[in-house]
């Protein structure tokens, strides 16, 4: 099955990532790509935010990769050697998890194409542990392994991580600290939209290319139940359409996106994965 309105020829490419062999918890986003994909027959392909249409957006859906492999950098290898391969032909790509291991290849494909390139982490969790069950490519370590590419890193709904997280990057960091637009080791931490959106226009304004990683627990759990850490005191969906509203005003140049860690076995009336699909629908009208 491939995403609502998908057509053969484009300069989007999407492709789904069926693994979470690296959750630690509950296992079942490798089952996501293909829910989320069902969930978009049910959307309309127009869009009451920004007023645009899936129909006319040249993008293709590739479908699921073969990620039959149970080590994290075997996976790790694998996407980063195909997203190499479709960015000869494409110039922008989303990505639909699986856990959050799963974009750690595609970002670096995609850093190696735009080298001014900053990204923005939605996440309820840091993500920042160097290794995390004997693996460096585990979905706890996603932005650690961002910020060894060297690509400036905007955290933003992180609610929860360990001591040593809180040590070496949190603490002293003035952005996390005093609320000021500053980098202290590549990464800003940023916990209000307004503030969000000043960061957005600043890099804009310098010529910076964009990638956005949407873990699905950044929401709340009363959004988007269907995950398997939730973690109460989350995002909710409408300051984030609002949000993609503002960076289509801003006309930015968002060249990757994924969306990661949405679980239908846990999920409640598939809300988790129509919201998900919603965004996908809105991220595509926007690239
Ligand atoms: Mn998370």
């Amino acid at each position: 099955m491939k995403f609502i309105s998908s057509k053969q020829k484009g300069d989007i490419f999407i492709f789904g990532v069926p693994y979470d062999a690296s959750t630690c918890f509950y296992p079942g986003t490798r089952l996501a790509p293909q829910k989320i994909r069902e969930m978009s027959y049910n959307l309309e392909t127009f869009s009451p935010y920004t007023f645009l249409d899936l129909e006319d957006k040249n993008f293709v859906d590739l479908e699921d990769i073969e990620v039959n492999v149970i080590d994290p950098k075997d996976l790790f290898k694998r996407v980063y050697e195909f997203s190499k391969k479709q960015l000869d032909n494409f110039k922008k790509g989303v990505l639909i998890g699986g856990d959050h291991s799963t974009p750690i290849g595609f970002v670096k494909a995609i850093k190696e194409v735009y080298t001014k390139l900053v990204l923005i982490h939605f996440d309820a969790h840091a993500d920042l542990r160097d290794i995390y069950l004997n693996s460096k490519y585990s979905h706890a370590c996603f932005a650690r392994r961002v910020l060894d590419f060297n690509i400036p890193t905007i955290q933003f709904g992180i609610r929860s991580f360990s001591q040593d997280e809180y040590k070496n990057f949190y603490k002293g960091n003035p952005s996390f600290e005093e609320e000021k637009l500053l980098f202290k080791n590549n990464i800003m931490f940023i916990k209000n939209w307004d503030i969000l959106k000043e960061v957005v226009y600043l890099f804009k304004n310098q010529g910076y290319n964009f990638y956005i990683s949407l873990d699905i627990d950044a929401f709340d759990p009363s959004f988007a139940p269907g995950t398997g850490t939730p973690e109460a005191g989350g995002m909710d969906p409408l300051s984030f359409f609002e949000f993609i509203k503002y960076l289509k005003k801003l006309k930015i140049n968002l060249v990757g996106f994924d969306v990661v860690e949405v679980n239908p076995l846990l999920d409640s009336s598939n809300i988790t994965s129509a919201l998900a699909s919603k965004i996908i629908r809105e991220i595509l009208l926007i690239m």
